[in-house]
């Protein structure tokens, strides 16, 4: 039966998921996670960021991504004790956003990789920028500002291309890089997403960009799917030439390059466009019908559901981007996820055990005392000087500071989806952090909603398997509907579903109306200060 590959290379590591899409074998074979920290220790990432003096700035070398993807296959291939000559096709999901810049020795060097000598010594010398600006930085202020004011301001450029200006989004990070490094821009003959750098790498030419991890770019239309010359023009010289091309999330890049099959012994499987990982997550978490929204607690929370027509907020929150299945999804994103929730529990020398007994022993609502959660910058409502506000809250009070914190964020999530305009009645919970069931009794009291919990935490990994799977029939002139094909791999835990309870329900009303008003207060005083 056809075994399919799915990988997910996150801010902080890679994770691979197989999946046998066999009629009476569906079944998850092994999902396997990497840190980067800890795998290649060399990059001296943190968290797999690089150390920046400056918060705003956040890079990672794109070096690093490669050089996992070769160590992961020979794990996979010395420890997985599958059927690999059934590997019938790969793709994969990748943090958003980030970009590659390769000068011109890397379509050359793609072509000739040899397969005793190890990836990353033979890439070494591709990188027209040795670093990649991710998700994480906010330093393209001005940048955006530029943009806007050349394509005739924010709301126009949200009808083209389903998201304002945002500052991690790669329109703007490329228009700092053009006009910083003007040589180091001029050097660059190619820049790719994270997604499509890694699916160049394995099918052994430069992959396209698929429309979903497009449009967090600000340079696609979203009408049209194609690369918007008046973006292009407002975003930096030249850039038509440097873009791949754009496909549908189901395009075929082509197959496994000779380099993977003969190091990792391997056979020819098809190379499905990679995506970014909120589109693979859509689809790992089961979302092909309307109904539904996702919640993933990761490096970054994200909010996410499908759309029938492209509308962005009519305030300039969230993104509308492209879906797996060729429709569009809505989606907010929020910094201060994962790392915010280890900064309270290393605060208050807890462990995960200890952060959910705080939130056991702490009612809803917490008396009253609230937490804008600002450690870092903030995506959503956008923050650029970083700071934790407290509203009756005691600093000193380890319990009531882990629930100010969850309810904040949850609060945060609500408050800033209401422009997809549904109150789910299902959120399907995906992420590290959902593995916490009082963190999800929370959400479901704050979104009024139940929130069933999924079989796998990874579901940007297995959403990228189910592609590569749906994408491997599409190829063969199937035309297969998702619902098929993600049946038996993301239906809810029979015996996980959390049911809000009638009285927190209320209690939140009341909390989120203070919320909104503490955080329009801090926002205001800052715009003013
Ligand atoms: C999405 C976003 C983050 C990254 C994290 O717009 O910025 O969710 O994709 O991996």
């Amino acid at each position: 039966m056809p075994i399919y590959l799915g990988f997910d290379s996150s801010t902080q590591g890679l994770t691979a998921t197989a999946i046998d899409a066999g009629a009476d074998s569906r079944r998850v074979l092994f999902t396997r996670s990497f840190g980067f920290d800890e795998l290649l220790p060399r990059y001296r990432t943190q968290h797999g960021v690089l150390p920046s003096p400056d918060p705003v700035v956040v890079h990672a070398p794109p070096l690093m991504w490669a050089e996992a993807l070769d160590v992961t296959f020979a794990v996979l291939r010395r420890e997985e004790k599958i059927d690999w000559t059934r590997l019938r096709a790969i793709s994969g999901s990748a943090q958003q956003h980030g970009s590659v810049y390769l000068n011109r020795s890397w379509p050359a060097s793609l072509r000739t990789l040899v397969p005793d000598r190890s990836l990353a010594g033979q890439l070494e010398h591709v990188f027209a920028r040795p670093t990649s600006p991710i998700w994480m930085d906010t330093s393209t202020m001005a940048e955006c500002r530029q943009i806007e004011q050349a394509l005739g301001g924010w709301d126009t450029v949200a009808r083209l291309t389903g998201s304002r200006c945002y500052e991690r989004f790669t329109g703007a990070q490329i228009r700092k890089f053009a006009g910083r490094e003007p040589e180091r821009y001029a050097e660059t003959v190619r820049i790719h997403l994270v997604s499509s750098w890694l699916a160049s790498l394995l099918a052994g030419r430069d992959a396209p960009i698929d429309h979903g991890d497009g449009s967090g770019m600000n340079l696609m239309s979203l009408a049209s799917l194609q690369w918007s010359d008046e973006a292009m023009h407002a975003t930096a010289d030249g850039l038509d030439t440097k873009l791949p091309a754009l496909a549908p999330p189901w395009s075929i890049a082509g197959s496994l390059a000779a380099f993977w099959m003969e190091r990792h012994a391997l056979p020819p499987a098809r190379i499905v466009v990679w995506s970014g990982d909120n589109p693979c997550s859509l689809i790992g978490t089961g979302l092909v019908r309307e109904n539904s929204m996702a919640v993933s607690l990761g490096t970054s929370d994200t909010v996410f559901g499908l759309m029938t027509e492209p509308q962005p907020s009519a305030d300039g929150t969230g993104h509308v981007f492209v879906s797996p299945s060729g429709g569009y999804m809505g989606m907010t994103v929020f910094k201060n996820g994962s790392l915010a929730r280890e900064r309270i529990r290393d605060m208050y020398g807890l462990d995960w055990s200890g952060f959910s007994s705080a939130l056991r022993s702490t009612p809803p609502g917490n008396t009253g005392s609230l937490m804008l959660p600002w450690f870092d910058p903030e995506i959503t409502p956008p923050v650029h000087v970083p700071g934790i506000r407290r509203r009756e809250l005691n600093p000193e009070d380890a319990a009531a500071s882990v629930r100010a914190l969850v309810e904040g964020q949850m609060m945060a999530m609500a408050l800033h989806s209401r422009w997809m305009g549904r109150s789910p009645n299902i959120i399907h919970a995906t992420g590290g952090a959902s593995a916490n069931r009082e963190i999800l009794q929370v959400m479901a009291d704050v979104f009024d909603s139940t929130v069933v919990e999924l079989p796998s935490r990874n579901s940007a990994a297995l959403g990228a398997a189910l592609r590569a799977y749906h994408a491997d029939v599409v190829a063969d002139g199937r035309n297969p509907g998702w619902e098929d094909i993600v049946r038996g791999f993301t239906d809810p835990v029979a015996d996980r579903r959390i049911g809000p309870v009638a009285a927190n329900v209320t209690t939140y009303r009341r909390t989120i109306a203070r919320y909104e008003e503490f955080e329009r207060e801090v926002l205001g005083e800052r715009k003013r200060g």
